[in-house]
């Protein structure tokens, strides 16, 4: 709780050009929060660097992170949207819960797995602890509920597991936060390799949809999506490829499972493809337009990061202090 509200809390790293994977995974739900609750979206360039990234492309990128945000619903006046390395707190308390986090925990986390997996000749020690900086977001700012896709969920698992060590030993300093996996958010698969998730930074293009993908390039990397050997359209669990097109298509209309199968009744793959692409394509067409109109304002997303963040460091900043009490720190 902060000023008597709860929190909410959670980031996006500009890390890639962001998908419908992050659209519908989080970016979407964090908007149902803005009026009830205290509201911190942050654009997590520190984690971004655990992968190597080009310098111009990741200020490329954080900007518009930070448009996609606004664009996709986000009221800057009622959410503190901001960039995680202007708020020093971060790396801060992460060095602090380092000493709180177990190294056994840690190569647990299947998301350190996979990526030292894919970045063999990196992995680096920022890769394995990046999920104690993420503790550290969610923990500065007494966050209540943390909207995520299912694949962060264990990282929100870890983070309760890092608060309630240092409470036990430090009573009442940190809130115990909720990760809040909406029914949407299921995990969007690739559209090559529909058994892996929807990633950005996945080399093959076509196994991504880009929120800033146009109308025909949408179509064109549905109508290329891998399904099976079948023609019908129908929910079965082997059947991974086509099941992430209905959960797509699902999340675009609005329409169950149930309802997908008998609308595609008697229809062949071509026609659904068709269709799930026309839908998302027609979801992300405002987007895109709002987009475009903030990018183009450089100076205004300045002034919007500069508020973000001391809006941000202010309420960091007393939880920092109020950690470093505990412990013993000479302040
Ligand atoms: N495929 C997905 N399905 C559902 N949710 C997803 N998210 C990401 N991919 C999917 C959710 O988006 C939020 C922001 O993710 P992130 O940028 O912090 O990093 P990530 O989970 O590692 O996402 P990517 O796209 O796979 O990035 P790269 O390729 O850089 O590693 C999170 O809430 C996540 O759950």
């Amino acid at each position: 709780m902060l000023d008597n509200k709860k929190v909410s809390y959670s980031g996006v790293q500009p890390s890639g050009n962001l998908t419908i994977g992050n659209y519908l995974g989080a970016i979407k739900n964090f908007s149902a929060y803005s009026d009830e609750y205290k509201c911190f979206y942050c654009v997590v360039d520190s984690h971004a660097i655990t992968v190597r990234q080009v310098p111009a492309e990741l200020r490329r990128r954080t900007y518009e992170t930070l448009a996609l945000y606004i664009a996709c619903g986000l009221d800057p006046d009622k959410n503190t949207l901001y960039v995680q390395s202007h708020v020093p707190a971060h790396t801060e308390l992460a060095w602090i819960l380092n000493c709180f986090t177990m190294f056994g925990e840690l190569s647990r986390m299947t998301q350190f797995k996979d990526k030292s997996e894919r970045h063999a000749d990196n992995v680096n020690a920022g890769l394995f602890t990046y999920p104690v900086l993420m503790a550290s977001d969610i923990l500065l700012y007494q966050t209540d509920v943390v909207p995520v896709g299912v694949d962060q969920k264990q990282h929100v698992e870890l983070c309760r597991n890092i608060a309630a060590r240092f409470n036990q030993l430090y009573p009442d300093t940190f809130t115990m936060p909720e990760p809040i996996i909406s029914k949407d958010s299921m995990k969007i698969a690739s559209l090559q390799e529909p058994t892996k998730k929807m990633s950005k930074s996945d080399e093959n293009v076509n196994a991504v949809v880009y929120i800033l993908d146009d109308k025909d390039t949408i179509i064109r990397k549905f109508k290329r999506a891998v399904t099976d050997s079948e023609t019908c359209v129908r929910y079965a669990p082997e059947k991974h490829g086509i099941n992430n097109l209905m959960t797509i298509y699902s999340c675009y209309t609005g329409k169950t499972f149930e309802e997908i199968e008998r609308e595609f009744d008697g229809k062949g793959y071509g026609d659904f493809k068709l269709a799930v692409g026309e839908a998302c394509a027609d979801a992300l067409a405002p987007v895109q337009q709002k987009f475009n109109e903030l990018i183009a304002d450089k100076a205004y997303l300045e002034t919007l990061m500069k508020k973000g963040a001391e809006e941000a460091a202010y309420y960091a900043r007393k939880t920092l202090s109020k950690v470093k009490r505990k412990l013993g720190f000479v302040q």
